[in-house]
């Protein structure tokens, strides 16, 4: 035991026997990005690999405070599932139902309104609408599901459809997707969610996705509607079946689309969640994994403005926590959550603003309430 401390003390001067080593892979990716470098496919891994996991969280909190002090983002809003009928028949998701499946639903466009109108939350900025890859509605459908949402509560931002229902609806449509953009956009869209990216593998596309769009098709769509001026975000679902190397190729591929087109706001981490999926007996991904790829995607992702840690997915004690390894933004008021609750969540179906203003300000951070595209607004 002695000698083993006198050998630390040799070893690294300056540093007393009982202090945890530090791994000089972060202290070289630390110098790294203090020159304004950017990380690389080997820091990502270091990253990922690391056993300094408060070392690299000091790092990606550099740069979170660097970028926006003490404060932490979360939008007034509301969660709108329109319809959990899919025919894509994903591995990781609980939350669709095969078409003809009795508990398979449909919303019309006025009953979606109602939804907005019926909630007590009556200052909600935004409404994020998405659903499964239903082979019933046409085009028409999903122009008037955006246009009777904006008449239901004028001045709403409506953040609707994956890059995978845009492919979907194009399809059905017989259209290209930036036509589908063009006609939804002139129907009030005005942002796109990021959902749907899962991972950017193609092991993994056709393992776990093989009837759904591939990371060209949804990264296409992505540029397509930044060239038409829309925002959109990004995700990657992690903590099953990927490899460390997919978890940094992703956000590799993600930062050159964002160098092309620029129109990712924000990146948010999906960890799976095995409850009611066919991969129910993996565990999801370990807390000290959570918080490895929440420093590193804000390590890496250096193009792309905000990382949001989904209290819906964290849960709010490890939401509080992931505010200190980089993450800035953490989504919503919610309301009422689907996806992840089908899928074990464990969290409210949604807080009020009071709740996430409480839930950011014991994790140390200041409250801000922002709008669909990051602008700060005053409380309503
Ligand atoms: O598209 C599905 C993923 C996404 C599971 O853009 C699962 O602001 C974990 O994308 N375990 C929906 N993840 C959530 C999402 C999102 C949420 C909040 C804000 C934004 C935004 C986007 O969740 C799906 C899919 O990629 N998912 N099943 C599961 N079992």
């Amino acid at each position: 035991m002695t000698e083993s401390f006198e050998e630390n003390e040799v070893q690294a001067p300056g540093r007393t026997a009982w202090e945890a080593p530090v791994d000089p892979a972060l202290t070289s990716i630390g110098d790294k990005l203090a020159r304004g470098g950017r990380l690389d496919f080997e820091d990502g891994l270091a990253c990922l690999e690391t056993h300094d996991l408060i070392g690299l969280g000091r790092l990606a909190l550099n740069v979170r405070t660097r970028l926006y002090g003490d404060e932490a983002y979360y939008v007034a809003n509301q969660h709108l599932n329109y319809t959990n009928i899919c025919i894509n028949h994903c591995r990781f998701c609980a939350f669709h139902r095969a078409p003809g499946d009795p508990e398979g639903y449909l919303m019309t466009p006025e009953e979606a309104a109602g939804r907005i109108t019926a909630t007590d939350a009556n200052d909600v900025r935004e409404v994020h609408v998405v659903g499964g890859c239903n082979p019933e509605p046409d085009l028409a459908y999903y122009v008037a599901l955006l246009e009777a949402l904006g008449r239901a509560r004028p001045g709403l931002k409506l953040k609707a459809f994956t890059a995978v229902e845009i492919a979907h609806i194009a399809s059905r449509a017989g259209c290209t997707t930036r036509e589908v953009l063009e006609r939804l956009r002139g129907a009030g869209l005005s942002a796109m969610p990021g959902g749907g990216a899962e991972v950017f593998s193609e092991r993994i596309h056709q393992a776990l996705f093989p009837r759904k769009i591939g990371a060209d098709e949804w990264l296409a769509v992505h540029g397509e509607a930044h060239a038409l001026g829309l925002r959109t975000n990004a995700t990657l679902l992690f903590g099953h079946i990927e490899t460390h190397a997919e978890r940094v190729e992703h956000l590799l591929r993600l930062r050159r689309q964002q160098d092309l087109s620029g129109g990712f706001q924000c990146f948010i981490l999906l960890p799976f969640h095995p409850a009611n999926t066919p991969m129910a007996h993996l565990p999801g991904p370990s807390g000290v994994d959570i918080l490895k790829t929440m420093a590193l995607s804000r390590l890496m992702l250096d193009n792309i403005p905000h990382l949001k840690a989904y209290w819906i997915m964290l849960g709010l004690k490890f939401t509080q926590v992931a505010l200190h390894f980089g993450a800035d933004d953490l989504e919503g008021t919610i309301v009422q959550e689907r996806i992840a609750h089908q899928a074990g969540a464990a969290t409210a179906q949604g807080l009020t603003r009071a709740q996430v203003e409480a839930m950011i300000t014991a994790a140390g951070f200041r409250p801000v309430e922002r709008n669909t595209f990051h602008e700060r607004v005053e409380a309503a």
